[in-house]
């Protein structure tokens, strides 16, 4: 099954559920129960009453409603900047976000990707809360044909990314990728400890990290929000990476966050391999999301064209 074709299966409930309240490609107006059923249909997708309300008040003044609804959406997308690269050195990014969300799996992606490129990538095991963390990193580094840098398991996360920039500057690599453990935002003792770590690896290299990249499982629900939210603060996230897309998630919660945070989601992933990431693409996940303009079956549509979407294998 191609990327592409994971991820609409993936959103297909919420797809399934919002075909029920909009109309066809024919239809111009609804009425103001129609309105308020297409809200609720939104909010029970995930996308949270702000969002939903802000939506539905863009699609209003639309010529058609589908069609202003999908406008509505792709003009919540902020404008995708380019990476913040650096002018010399290594590119360091620092991957943050709860327990579970599958930053370590997402680290193993992007070391595939970048290897892919051609680049030289270390990668930092600051979760050194858990020895299997470790392990369970350098597996994913080794399939990737990365390099590790790591030491004994309670060793000091910030000294493990200190050395880590250290390495990536005194062996010219490319990239740099920092693991974290995972936390709860809610943890105080913790968060401050990523905040030591994002400052640390500021004093191994001017500037860096280059990048802060947030994991997010779409399963998740409201309560990402809430997790941006605090880790923005502590950590500086830059931009977004949502997992699980392929799952359960209802998908709306990327609108939100995206809606309440401006910050540009970079990634998705839809599966537990290496090749299961794929660069965010916002018309891809708003025809996703809602169904196609004008097809009376969106389930029948091929989507052989977006196979090049796949990153590597
Ligand atoms: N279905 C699916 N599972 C994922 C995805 N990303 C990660 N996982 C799974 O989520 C679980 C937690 O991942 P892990 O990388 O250990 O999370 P971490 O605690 O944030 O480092 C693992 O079982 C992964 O296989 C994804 O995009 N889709
Ligand atoms: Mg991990």
């Amino acid at each position: 099954m191609s990327l592409f074709s994971r991820l609409k299966q993936g959103l297909s409930r919420s797809r399934e559920n919002l075909s029920q309240l909009l109309p066809g490609r024919d239809v111009v107006k609804l009425s103001e129960t129609e309105w308020a059923d297409v809200e609720d249909g939104l909010i029970l997708a995930d996308c949270g009453a702000q969002t939903s309300l802000a939506l539905v008040g863009k699609a209003r003044k639309a010529k058609q409603p589908l069609d202003g609804l999908k406008t509505a959406m792709l003009q919540m997308f902020p404008e995708v900047k380019p990476l913040n690269l650096p002018s010399s050195g290594p590119f360091v990014l620092l991957v943050v976000g709860v327990n579970g969300t599958g930053k370590t799996t997402t680290i193993g992606k992007l070391a595939t990707m970048f290897r892919a490129e051609g680049k030289r990538v270390v990668v930092g095991a600051c979760d050194t809360f858990r020895a299997a963390a470790i392990e369970q990193l350098a597996v994913w580094v080794e399939r990737a044909g990365a390099d590790m840098v790591r030491q004994h398991d309670g060793a000091d996360p910030a000294a493990v990314a200190y050395d880590a920039v250290q390495r990536g500057i005194s062996r010219d690599y490319d990239v740099v990728i920092i693991d974290t453990a995972g936390r709860v935002q809610t943890d105080k003792g913790l968060m401050d400890e990523l905040g030591k770590v994002r400052r640390v690896i500021g004093k191994a290299l001017d500037g860096a990290p280059h990048e802060v990249w947030q994991v997010v499982d779409a399963g998740t629900g409201q309560n990402a929000v809430a997790q941006v939210e605090k880790f923005r603060e502590v950590a500086g996230t830059s931009g977004l990476i949502v997992t699980k897309l392929d799952g359960t998630g209802k998908g709306g919660i990327v609108l939100q966050l995206v809606h309440r945070f401006g910050l540009p989601v970079r990634y998705v992933g839809v599966g537990e391999t290496l090749a299961d990431m794929m660069p965010f693409d916002a018309t891809d996940f708003v025809n996703g999301l809602i169904p196609e303009v004008g097809s009376d079956n969106p389930e029948n549509e091929t989507d052989e064209e977006n196979d090049n979407a796949k990153p590597v294998e």
